[in-house]
Protein backbone atom coordinates (compact mmCIF):
# COMPACT_ATOMS: atom_id res chain seq x y z
CA UNK A 1 0.00 0.00 0.00
CA UNK A 2 1.05 3.35 -0.56
CA UNK A 3 1.74 5.88 2.18
CA UNK A 4 -0.22 8.72 0.74
CA UNK A 5 -3.71 8.28 1.21
CA UNK A 6 -6.18 10.91 -0.74
CA UNK A 7 -9.56 10.21 -1.39
CA UNK A 8 -11.81 10.89 -4.27
CA UNK A 9 -12.76 14.55 -4.49
CA UNK A 10 -16.11 14.96 -2.73
CA UNK A 11 -15.58 11.97 -0.50
CA UNK A 12 -17.78 11.90 2.28
CA UNK A 13 -16.81 12.50 6.03
CA UNK A 14 -18.74 12.33 8.46
CA UNK A 15 -20.50 9.95 11.32
CA UNK A 16 -24.18 8.34 11.90
CA UNK A 17 -26.54 8.04 14.50
CA UNK A 18 -29.90 7.14 15.28
CA UNK A 19 -33.07 9.36 16.91
CA UNK A 20 -33.27 6.59 19.76
CA UNK A 21 -29.95 7.17 20.47
CA UNK A 22 -29.59 10.94 20.34
CA UNK A 23 -32.45 12.93 20.94
CA UNK A 24 -33.57 12.13 24.12
CA UNK A 25 -37.03 13.93 24.68
CA UNK A 26 -38.99 10.37 24.75
CA UNK A 27 -41.58 12.14 26.57
CA UNK A 28 -41.93 15.52 25.15
CA UNK A 29 -42.71 17.35 21.48
CA UNK A 30 -46.11 15.18 21.07
CA UNK A 31 -43.81 11.91 20.14
CA UNK A 32 -45.48 8.71 20.55
CA UNK A 33 -44.25 5.37 22.53
CA UNK A 34 -41.79 3.01 20.82
CA UNK A 35 -40.52 0.13 21.85
CA UNK A 36 -37.38 0.95 23.85
CA UNK A 37 -40.05 3.34 26.07
CA UNK A 38 -41.97 0.52 26.58
CA UNK A 39 -39.28 -2.20 27.20
CA UNK A 40 -37.59 0.20 29.41
CA UNK A 41 -40.20 1.11 31.28
CA UNK A 42 -41.28 -2.91 31.84
CA UNK A 43 -37.64 -4.16 32.50
CA UNK A 44 -35.38 -1.77 33.70
CA UNK A 45 -33.24 -3.95 34.69
CA UNK A 46 -32.21 -5.07 31.56
CA UNK A 47 -30.66 -2.12 30.63
CA UNK A 48 -26.62 -1.12 31.02
CA UNK A 49 -27.06 0.61 34.72
CA UNK A 50 -30.88 0.85 34.25
CA UNK A 51 -30.46 3.70 31.56
CA UNK A 52 -33.51 4.18 29.42
CA UNK A 53 -33.94 6.42 26.40
CA UNK A 54 -35.76 9.24 27.83
CA UNK A 55 -32.14 11.85 27.91
CA UNK A 56 -29.41 10.04 26.28
CA UNK A 57 -27.55 13.18 24.30
CA UNK A 58 -30.23 15.42 24.19
CA UNK A 59 -30.15 16.39 20.65
CA UNK A 60 -33.70 17.35 20.95
CA UNK A 61 -32.55 20.42 22.75
CA UNK A 62 -28.83 20.77 22.02
CA UNK A 63 -29.06 20.00 17.51
CA UNK A 64 -27.28 23.60 17.34
CA UNK A 65 -24.98 23.16 19.15
CA UNK A 66 -23.56 20.04 17.83
CA UNK A 67 -24.40 20.65 14.49
CA UNK A 68 -21.38 23.46 14.99
CA UNK A 69 -19.36 20.73 16.37
CA UNK A 70 -19.93 18.86 13.08
CA UNK A 71 -18.56 21.82 11.20
CA UNK A 72 -15.85 22.25 13.56
CA UNK A 73 -14.54 18.89 13.16
CA UNK A 74 -14.64 19.04 8.97
CA UNK A 75 -17.66 17.02 8.45
CA UNK A 76 -19.55 17.41 5.15
CA UNK A 77 -22.39 14.83 6.13
CA UNK A 78 -24.16 13.34 8.51
CA UNK A 79 -26.42 10.26 9.45
CA UNK A 80 -29.55 10.72 11.29
CA UNK A 81 -32.82 8.75 11.25
CA UNK A 82 -36.64 10.00 11.78
CA UNK A 83 -38.13 8.60 14.59
CA UNK A 84 -41.13 7.50 13.53
CA UNK A 85 -43.54 7.39 16.91
CA UNK A 86 -42.01 10.89 17.02
CA UNK A 87 -43.35 11.71 13.36
CA UNK A 88 -46.31 9.73 13.61
CA UNK A 89 -46.96 9.38 17.16
CA UNK A 90 -49.89 6.13 16.58
CA UNK A 91 -47.58 5.06 13.81
CA UNK A 92 -50.37 5.61 11.39
CA UNK A 93 -52.81 8.89 10.88
CA UNK A 94 -51.90 12.40 12.26
CA UNK A 95 -47.92 14.15 11.56
CA UNK A 96 -46.90 15.32 14.96
CA UNK A 97 -46.24 19.28 13.93
CA UNK A 98 -43.77 19.34 16.61
CA UNK A 99 -41.50 16.87 14.97
CA UNK A 100 -42.41 18.03 11.40
CA UNK A 101 -40.99 21.55 13.11
CA UNK A 102 -38.08 19.56 14.83
CA UNK A 103 -36.83 17.93 11.54
CA UNK A 104 -36.93 20.80 9.71
CA UNK A 105 -34.77 23.02 11.66
CA UNK A 106 -32.51 20.36 12.26
CA UNK A 107 -32.31 19.84 8.18
CA UNK A 108 -31.99 23.01 7.59
CA UNK A 109 -29.16 23.71 10.09
CA UNK A 110 -27.14 21.31 8.69
CA UNK A 111 -27.13 22.19 5.04
CA UNK A 112 -27.01 25.91 6.62
CA UNK A 113 -23.70 24.77 7.91
CA UNK A 114 -22.74 22.85 3.94
CA UNK A 115 -23.31 19.16 5.61
CA UNK A 116 -25.53 17.47 3.58
CA UNK A 117 -28.10 15.43 5.51
CA UNK A 118 -28.74 11.85 5.12
CA UNK A 119 -31.50 10.39 6.16
CA UNK A 120 -32.49 6.63 7.50
CA UNK A 121 -36.23 5.92 8.27
CA UNK A 122 -36.03 2.82 10.74
CA UNK A 123 -33.33 1.93 13.54
CA UNK A 124 -35.05 -0.59 15.71
CA UNK A 125 -37.80 2.15 16.81
CA UNK A 126 -40.92 0.36 16.05
CA UNK A 127 -43.94 2.54 16.98
CA UNK A 128 -45.38 0.45 20.47
CA UNK A 129 -49.27 0.39 18.99
CA UNK A 130 -47.45 -0.69 15.63
CA UNK A 131 -45.25 -3.62 17.50
CA UNK A 132 -48.88 -4.11 19.63
CA UNK A 133 -50.18 -5.62 16.37
CA UNK A 134 -47.60 -7.71 15.56
CA UNK A 135 -44.78 -5.66 14.14
CA UNK A 136 -43.11 -6.80 11.23
CA UNK A 137 -45.32 -9.90 11.48
CA UNK A 138 -48.07 -7.81 10.49
CA UNK A 139 -48.85 -6.98 6.40
CA UNK A 140 -50.89 -3.77 7.80
CA UNK A 141 -47.95 -2.46 10.02
CA UNK A 142 -45.70 -2.90 6.39
CA UNK A 143 -48.47 -0.84 5.19
CA UNK A 144 -48.18 1.83 7.76
CA UNK A 145 -44.62 2.26 7.14
CA UNK A 146 -44.79 2.67 3.69
CA UNK A 147 -46.81 5.72 4.42
CA UNK A 148 -44.70 7.02 7.03
CA UNK A 149 -42.27 6.79 4.04
CA UNK A 150 -44.16 8.76 1.62
CA UNK A 151 -45.26 11.06 4.27
CA UNK A 152 -41.29 11.43 5.31
CA UNK A 153 -40.26 11.68 1.25
CA UNK A 154 -42.66 14.22 0.69
CA UNK A 155 -41.70 16.67 4.04
CA UNK A 156 -38.23 16.83 3.81
CA UNK A 157 -37.19 15.11 0.31
CA UNK A 158 -37.27 18.63 -1.13
CA UNK A 159 -33.67 18.67 1.00
CA UNK A 160 -32.83 15.67 1.39
CA UNK A 161 -31.28 13.87 -1.37
CA UNK A 162 -30.17 10.43 0.76
CA UNK A 163 -32.62 8.03 2.00
CA UNK A 164 -32.70 4.73 3.83
CA UNK A 165 -35.07 2.66 4.07
CA UNK A 166 -33.47 0.54 7.19
CA UNK A 167 -30.30 0.37 9.25
CA UNK A 168 -29.37 -3.15 9.91
CA UNK A 169 -32.70 -4.86 9.66
CA UNK A 170 -31.62 -8.15 10.47
CA UNK A 171 -30.84 -7.03 13.89
CA UNK A 172 -34.54 -6.53 14.92
CA UNK A 173 -34.96 -9.97 14.10
CA UNK A 174 -31.89 -11.29 15.87
CA UNK A 175 -32.90 -9.41 18.71
CA UNK A 176 -36.41 -9.11 18.84
CA UNK A 177 -36.88 -13.19 17.16
CA UNK A 178 -33.99 -15.33 18.02
CA UNK A 179 -31.43 -14.23 20.56
CA UNK A 180 -33.44 -11.85 22.64
CA UNK A 181 -31.87 -8.61 23.26
CA UNK A 182 -34.74 -6.72 21.56
CA UNK A 183 -38.31 -6.58 22.62
CA UNK A 184 -40.68 -8.36 21.87
CA UNK A 185 -38.09 -11.31 23.19
CA UNK A 186 -39.18 -13.71 21.12
CA UNK A 187 -37.24 -16.79 20.50
CA UNK A 188 -38.55 -18.78 17.07
CA UNK A 189 -37.08 -19.32 13.88
CA UNK A 190 -40.27 -19.39 11.72
CA UNK A 191 -41.55 -15.68 13.25
CA UNK A 192 -37.78 -14.70 12.38
CA UNK A 193 -37.77 -15.49 8.94
CA UNK A 194 -41.20 -13.76 8.41
CA UNK A 195 -39.68 -10.31 10.03
CA UNK A 196 -37.08 -10.85 7.96
CA UNK A 197 -39.38 -11.36 4.68
CA UNK A 198 -41.91 -8.88 5.85
CA UNK A 199 -39.08 -6.12 6.22
CA UNK A 200 -37.71 -6.50 3.32
CA UNK A 201 -41.13 -5.78 1.53
CA UNK A 202 -41.91 -2.91 4.03
CA UNK A 203 -38.03 -1.89 2.10
CA UNK A 204 -39.65 -2.59 -1.22
CA UNK A 205 -42.79 -0.54 -0.91
CA UNK A 206 -40.77 2.39 0.65
CA UNK A 207 -38.46 2.45 -2.51
CA UNK A 208 -41.77 2.03 -4.45
CA UNK A 209 -43.37 5.07 -2.81
CA UNK A 210 -39.54 6.77 -3.05
CA UNK A 211 -39.89 6.39 -6.90
CA UNK A 212 -43.59 7.71 -7.32
CA UNK A 213 -42.24 11.19 -5.51
CA UNK A 214 -39.79 11.33 -8.59
CA UNK A 215 -37.60 13.06 -6.67
CA UNK A 216 -34.66 14.98 -8.57
CA UNK A 217 -31.24 13.86 -7.31
CA UNK A 218 -32.58 12.01 -4.53
CA UNK A 219 -31.40 8.57 -4.32
CA UNK A 220 -32.62 5.41 -2.11
CA UNK A 221 -30.71 3.06 0.10
CA UNK A 222 -30.57 0.72 2.63
CA UNK A 223 -27.54 0.45 5.64
CA UNK A 224 -26.57 -3.31 6.03
CA UNK A 225 -24.27 -4.48 8.74
CA UNK A 226 -22.10 -6.36 6.68
CA UNK A 227 -19.90 -9.54 8.59
CA UNK A 228 -18.03 -11.08 6.00
CA UNK A 229 -17.71 -14.76 6.85
CA UNK A 230 -14.18 -16.75 6.77
CA UNK A 231 -14.04 -20.35 7.19
CA UNK A 232 -11.22 -21.73 9.62
CA UNK A 233 -9.87 -24.08 6.71
CA UNK A 234 -10.28 -24.84 3.43
CA UNK A 235 -11.57 -28.34 4.45
CA UNK A 236 -15.18 -28.42 1.97
CA UNK A 237 -17.25 -28.79 5.77
CA UNK A 238 -15.67 -25.67 7.00
CA UNK A 239 -16.32 -23.90 3.79
CA UNK A 240 -19.78 -24.99 3.65
CA UNK A 241 -20.01 -23.42 7.16
CA UNK A 242 -18.96 -20.51 5.98
CA UNK A 243 -21.10 -19.72 3.10
CA UNK A 244 -24.27 -21.02 4.95
CA UNK A 245 -23.32 -18.16 7.85
CA UNK A 246 -23.13 -15.82 4.85
CA UNK A 247 -26.58 -16.58 3.80
CA UNK A 248 -28.63 -16.34 6.88
CA UNK A 249 -26.36 -13.05 8.22
CA UNK A 250 -25.20 -10.63 4.90
CA UNK A 251 -26.69 -12.28 1.65
CA UNK A 252 -30.54 -12.53 3.26
CA UNK A 253 -30.30 -9.06 3.20
CA UNK A 254 -27.92 -7.96 0.80
CA UNK A 255 -29.17 -10.41 -2.19
CA UNK A 256 -32.90 -8.90 -2.22
CA UNK A 257 -31.58 -5.24 -1.10
CA UNK A 258 -29.03 -4.92 -4.05
CA UNK A 259 -30.08 -7.80 -6.37
CA UNK A 260 -33.47 -8.01 -5.97
CA UNK A 261 -33.72 -11.23 -4.96
CA UNK A 262 -33.58 -14.11 -2.20
CA UNK A 263 -30.36 -16.49 -2.49
CA UNK A 264 -31.49 -20.13 -3.92
CA UNK A 265 -29.45 -21.91 -1.42
CA UNK A 266 -31.52 -19.93 1.44
CA UNK A 267 -34.48 -20.53 0.34
CA UNK A 268 -33.71 -24.23 0.37
CA UNK A 269 -32.34 -24.73 3.47
CA UNK A 270 -35.57 -22.62 4.68
CA UNK A 271 -37.41 -25.09 2.72
CA UNK A 272 -36.47 -27.92 4.29
CA UNK A 273 -36.48 -26.87 7.67
CA UNK A 274 -40.28 -26.02 7.10
CA UNK A 275 -38.97 -22.19 7.67
CA UNK A 276 -40.52 -20.05 4.77
CA UNK A 277 -42.38 -17.26 5.56
CA UNK A 278 -45.83 -16.49 4.21
CA UNK A 279 -45.79 -14.65 1.24
CA UNK A 280 -48.23 -12.81 -1.01
CA UNK A 281 -48.86 -12.40 -4.78
CA UNK A 282 -46.67 -9.46 -6.46
CA UNK A 283 -44.52 -10.10 -3.57
CA UNK A 284 -41.31 -11.09 -6.26
CA UNK A 285 -41.83 -7.98 -8.32
CA UNK A 286 -42.36 -5.97 -5.48
CA UNK A 287 -39.02 -7.30 -4.12
CA UNK A 288 -37.61 -6.79 -7.72
CA UNK A 289 -38.48 -3.41 -8.46
CA UNK A 290 -36.88 -2.63 -4.96
CA UNK A 291 -33.44 -2.28 -5.68
CA UNK A 292 -31.38 0.12 -3.91
CA UNK A 293 -29.68 2.93 -5.51
CA UNK A 294 -26.91 3.04 -2.65
CA UNK A 295 -25.68 0.93 -0.37
CA UNK A 296 -24.39 1.45 3.76
CA UNK A 297 -22.27 -0.29 4.68
CA UNK A 298 -21.88 -0.72 8.78
CA UNK A 299 -18.31 -2.76 9.19
CA UNK A 300 -17.02 -3.97 12.93
CA UNK A 301 -15.93 -6.97 13.13
CA UNK A 302 -15.77 -10.16 11.01
CA UNK A 303 -17.40 -13.91 11.28
CA UNK A 304 -14.89 -16.38 12.24
CA UNK A 305 -16.41 -19.94 11.03
CA UNK A 306 -15.89 -23.11 10.97
CA UNK A 307 -18.17 -26.81 10.63
CA UNK A 308 -19.79 -28.02 13.42
CA UNK A 309 -17.93 -30.71 15.53
CA UNK A 310 -21.36 -32.35 15.91
CA UNK A 311 -24.24 -33.02 14.16
CA UNK A 312 -26.82 -30.13 14.79
CA UNK A 313 -28.94 -30.83 18.00
CA UNK A 314 -32.41 -29.63 16.02
CA UNK A 315 -34.70 -29.90 18.49
CA UNK A 316 -36.24 -26.41 20.14
CA UNK A 317 -36.23 -23.36 17.82
CA UNK A 318 -34.91 -23.53 14.60
CA UNK A 319 -31.34 -21.49 14.66
CA UNK A 320 -28.59 -20.20 12.33
CA UNK A 321 -25.91 -21.84 14.37
CA UNK A 322 -27.34 -25.10 13.93
CA UNK A 323 -25.02 -25.11 10.55
CA UNK A 324 -21.90 -23.84 11.71
CA UNK A 325 -20.01 -22.84 14.90
CA UNK A 326 -17.76 -19.69 15.55
CA UNK A 327 -14.07 -19.61 16.85
CA UNK A 328 -11.70 -17.81 17.82
CA UNK A 329 -9.12 -17.41 15.15
CA UNK A 330 -5.60 -17.68 17.30
CA UNK A 331 -3.79 -14.22 16.84
CA UNK A 332 -6.70 -12.57 15.69
CA UNK A 333 -6.59 -8.63 17.13
CA UNK A 334 -8.59 -7.75 19.62
CA UNK A 335 -10.50 -4.22 20.69
CA UNK A 336 -9.54 -5.34 24.51
CA UNK A 337 -11.83 -2.42 25.61
CA UNK A 338 -15.52 -4.36 23.93
CA UNK A 339 -14.44 -7.22 23.00
CA UNK A 340 -14.88 -7.44 19.08
CA UNK A 341 -11.65 -8.58 16.77
CA UNK A 342 -10.54 -5.80 14.89
CA UNK A 343 -9.70 -6.73 11.66
CA UNK A 344 -9.24 -3.76 8.95
CA UNK A 345 -9.06 -5.77 5.88
CA UNK A 346 -13.01 -6.83 6.28
CA UNK A 347 -13.53 -3.46 5.01
CA UNK A 348 -11.79 -4.37 2.01
CA UNK A 349 -12.97 -7.95 1.45
CA UNK A 350 -16.54 -6.53 1.78
CA UNK A 351 -16.23 -3.47 -1.03
CA UNK A 352 -14.67 -6.19 -3.31
CA UNK A 353 -17.40 -8.66 -3.11
CA UNK A 354 -19.70 -5.88 -3.83
CA UNK A 355 -17.85 -4.92 -6.99
CA UNK A 356 -17.69 -8.36 -7.90
CA UNK A 357 -21.03 -9.93 -7.07
CA UNK A 358 -23.16 -6.81 -7.01
CA UNK A 359 -22.87 -4.86 -9.71
CA UNK A 360 -20.30 -2.67 -8.27
CA UNK A 361 -23.34 -0.55 -6.29
CA UNK A 362 -22.45 2.88 -5.07
CA UNK A 363 -21.68 2.17 -1.24
CA UNK A 364 -20.03 3.87 1.46
CA UNK A 365 -18.95 2.95 4.97
CA UNK A 366 -22.06 4.28 6.95
CA UNK A 367 -20.74 2.56 10.28
CA UNK A 368 -17.37 1.58 11.76
CA UNK A 369 -16.04 2.33 14.87
CA UNK A 370 -14.66 1.68 18.34
CA UNK A 371 -17.02 0.60 21.04
CA UNK A 372 -14.62 1.30 24.59
CA UNK A 373 -15.81 1.23 28.14
CA UNK A 374 -14.96 3.46 31.03
CA UNK A 375 -13.27 5.55 28.82
CA UNK A 376 -13.18 8.41 31.59
CA UNK A 377 -9.70 6.26 32.36
CA UNK A 378 -8.22 8.14 29.50
CA UNK A 379 -9.11 11.36 29.82
CA UNK A 380 -6.25 14.45 30.46
CA UNK A 381 -7.24 17.32 31.84
CA UNK A 382 -11.08 16.60 30.59
CA UNK A 383 -9.91 15.64 26.70
CA UNK A 384 -10.05 11.87 26.10
CA UNK A 385 -6.50 10.86 24.33
CA UNK A 386 -8.22 8.36 22.15
CA UNK A 387 -5.13 7.45 19.95
CA UNK A 388 -6.60 3.45 19.92
CA UNK A 389 -9.42 4.96 18.18
CA UNK A 390 -7.43 7.03 15.69
CA UNK A 391 -5.39 4.30 14.92
CA UNK A 392 -8.92 1.76 14.64
CA UNK A 393 -10.14 4.27 11.61
CA UNK A 394 -6.57 5.24 9.98
CA UNK A 395 -6.16 1.72 9.38
CA UNK A 396 -9.76 0.98 8.36
CA UNK A 397 -9.04 3.97 5.78
CA UNK A 398 -5.99 2.04 4.42
CA UNK A 399 -8.20 -0.63 3.29
CA UNK A 400 -10.88 1.63 2.24
CA UNK A 401 -8.11 3.58 0.05
CA UNK A 402 -7.37 0.52 -1.60
CA UNK A 403 -10.54 -0.63 -2.32
CA UNK A 404 -11.24 2.66 -4.45
CA UNK A 405 -7.89 2.55 -5.83
CA UNK A 406 -8.85 -1.23 -7.21
CA UNK A 407 -12.15 0.60 -8.91
CA UNK A 408 -14.45 -0.28 -6.08
CA UNK A 409 -17.35 2.31 -6.05
CA UNK A 410 -17.10 3.62 -2.29
CA UNK A 411 -17.61 7.15 -1.53
CA UNK A 412 -17.67 8.15 1.54
CA UNK A 413 -16.68 7.08 6.06
CA UNK A 414 -18.74 7.67 8.49
CA UNK A 415 -17.55 6.50 11.79
CA UNK A 416 -20.11 5.39 14.20
CA UNK A 417 -20.91 7.47 15.78
CA UNK A 418 -20.70 11.64 16.34
CA UNK A 419 -20.83 11.97 19.99
CA UNK A 420 -21.15 8.96 22.57
CA UNK A 421 -24.75 7.60 22.96
CA UNK A 422 -27.42 5.45 24.60
CA UNK A 423 -27.16 2.27 22.87
CA UNK A 424 -30.10 0.04 23.43
CA UNK A 425 -29.22 -2.36 26.43
CA UNK A 426 -25.90 -1.58 26.79
CA UNK A 427 -27.00 2.07 27.31
CA UNK A 428 -23.74 3.98 27.85
CA UNK A 429 -21.40 1.34 28.44
CA UNK A 430 -19.34 1.23 25.33
CA UNK A 431 -18.26 5.05 24.21
CA UNK A 432 -18.18 5.49 20.47
CA UNK A 433 -18.16 8.99 20.05
CA UNK A 434 -15.48 11.93 18.29
CA UNK A 435 -17.51 13.69 21.61
CA UNK A 436 -17.39 12.62 24.82
CA UNK A 437 -20.96 13.30 26.95
CA UNK A 438 -21.11 13.94 30.33
CA UNK A 439 -24.22 12.09 31.19
CA UNK A 440 -25.18 14.25 33.84
CA UNK A 441 -24.25 17.75 32.61
CA UNK A 442 -24.45 16.89 28.94
CA UNK A 443 -21.50 18.99 28.47
CA UNK A 444 -19.74 18.00 25.30
CA UNK A 445 -15.90 18.10 24.72
CA UNK A 446 -14.07 16.93 21.52
CA UNK A 447 -11.72 14.15 21.96
CA UNK A 448 -8.12 13.90 20.02
CA UNK A 449 -9.45 11.49 17.43
CA UNK A 450 -12.10 14.63 16.72
CA UNK A 451 -8.99 16.74 16.32
CA UNK A 452 -7.64 14.59 13.92
CA UNK A 453 -10.95 13.63 11.66
CA UNK A 454 -10.94 17.60 10.93
CA UNK A 455 -7.44 17.54 9.56
CA UNK A 456 -8.28 14.32 7.50
CA UNK A 457 -11.39 15.61 6.28
CA UNK A 458 -9.62 19.16 5.62
CA UNK A 459 -6.66 17.38 3.50
CA UNK A 460 -9.43 14.92 2.07
CA UNK A 461 -6.76 12.08 3.40
CA UNK A 462 -3.54 11.31 5.36
C1 LIG B 1 -24.52 -0.92 15.68
C2 LIG B 1 -25.83 -0.13 15.69
C3 LIG B 1 -25.73 1.13 16.49
C4 LIG B 1 -24.85 1.06 17.74
C5 LIG B 1 -23.57 0.19 17.58
C6 LIG B 1 -22.80 -0.04 18.88
O1 LIG B 1 -24.74 -2.22 15.28
O2 LIG B 1 -26.27 0.24 14.39
O3 LIG B 1 -27.06 1.54 16.76
O4 LIG B 1 -25.58 0.78 18.85
O5 LIG B 1 -23.90 -1.02 16.95
O6 LIG B 1 -23.23 -1.10 19.66
P1 LIG B 1 -22.75 -1.41 21.16
O7 LIG B 1 -23.04 -0.23 21.99
O8 LIG B 1 -23.54 -2.61 21.57
O9 LIG B 1 -21.28 -1.71 21.15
Amino acid sequence: MSNKYIFPEGFWWGSATSATQIEGAAHEGGKGENIWDHWYQQEPDRFFENIGPETTSDFYHRYKEDIQLMKEIGHNTFRMSISWSRLIPGGRGEVNQQAVDFYNHVIDELIANDIDPFINLFHFDMPLELQNEGGWESREVVKAYQHYAKIAFELFGDRVKKWFTFNEPIVPVEGGYLYDFHYPNVVDGKRAAQVAYNTMVAHAKAVAAFRECNMKDGKIGIILNLTPSYPRSQHPADLKASRIADLFFNRSFLDPAVLGEYPEELIQILQEYDQLPITENGDKELLKAGKVDILGVNYYQPRRVKAKDHLPNTEGPFMPEWFFDLYEMPGRKMNPYRGWEIYEKGIYDIMINLKENYGNIESFISENGMGVQNEERFAENGEIQDDYRIDFIREHLKWLHKAIEEGCNAKGYHLWTFMDNWSWMNAYKNRYGFISVDLHTQKRTLKKSAYWIKEVSENNGF
